[in-house]
């Protein structure tokens, strides 16, 4: 049975504003939807990256789109659910503003939290484990405080399409690779190697990225949870207190 009446939810890979996605308004309803009817039950949300297919706070600017997401989340937060948003490989550029406006806390890379007794590792789950080359390049380019100032410096107009492009193609939905199984998928191995040489007590490593549903057992205490998405699967973990369910949202 559940321990607290609160709950906790994680969502993933939203990338709401992909140009894949054929009906955006669509699918920008159907999470706000859903964050509607857990709001009354939830205690804290975690937006674990890729909510946005493309973002860029600018210093005096703010891209279009996302009212109603925005708004949903705003009320929220105002009404005292606690929303933390990790940034992913797609809305890597989220700075002061939709922390400070939407009054949420902005995460970027791993972190560790215990929620409700229990100890969680929290990433969106890019660059975890084996990567290919390159990797370490881009990664290090996109996060470079130079680098953000210089595109920021770009006017809009080349920069957000640019941005757009380079984050989906319209063409259609890009291929998800099974899970490889937690000998092969980098996730699961860094997982396993964190619980081996870091920390014995993790009880549920929380990842997004991959856009495969994932509940898989790593030790007797511990468990690695992959969110899925918002394209296909419009899944959602939700924490009780004590255990973690993977669902999927019946939209209305
Ligand atoms: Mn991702």
């Amino acid at each position: 049975m559940p321990q607290s009446e609160k709950l906790t939810y994680f969502i993933s890979d939203v990338h709401l504003g992909a140009r894949y996605i054929a009906d955006r308004k669509a699918a920008e309803r159907r999470v706000v939807g859903f964050l509607r009817s857990i709001a009354p039950k939830a205690e804290a949300v975690y937006l674990m990256g890729d909510i946005l297919d493309f973002w860029f706070e600018y210093a005096t600017v703010v891209p279009r789109g996302y009212v109603r997401f925005f708004g949903q989340i705003a009320e929220m937060a105002d009404a005292g659910v606690r929303i933390v948003w990790f940034t992913g490989n797609h809305d890597i550029w989220l700075f002061d503003y939709l922390r400070d406006e939407l009054g949420i806390e902005v995460v970027t890379g791993p972190r560790v939290e215990i929620i409700g007794g229990k100890k969680f590792f929290l990433a969106h789950g890019d660059g975890l484990g084996p990567q290919k080359a390159g990797f370490r390049f881009i990664s290090w380019l996109f996060h470079n405080r130079l680098c953000q100032r210089l595109f920021a410096a770009v006017h809009p107009r080349w920069t957000v399409p640019l941005g757009y492009g380079c984050s989906s193609a319209s063409r259609g939905v890009p291929r998800v690779d099974p899970f490889m199984g937690v000998d092969q998928e980098p996730q699961a191995i860094f997982a396993a190697r964190y619980l081996r040489e870091v920390d014995p007590e993790v009880n549920f490593f929380v990842f997004g990225h991959r856009h495969v549903v994932v509940d898989e057992k790593l030790s007797d205490n511990c468990r690695l949870v992959i969110l899925g998405d918002w394209i296909l699967h419009y899944s959602y973990a939700v924490f009780d207190g004590e255990d973690i369910k993977l669902l999927q949202y019946e939209s209305v």
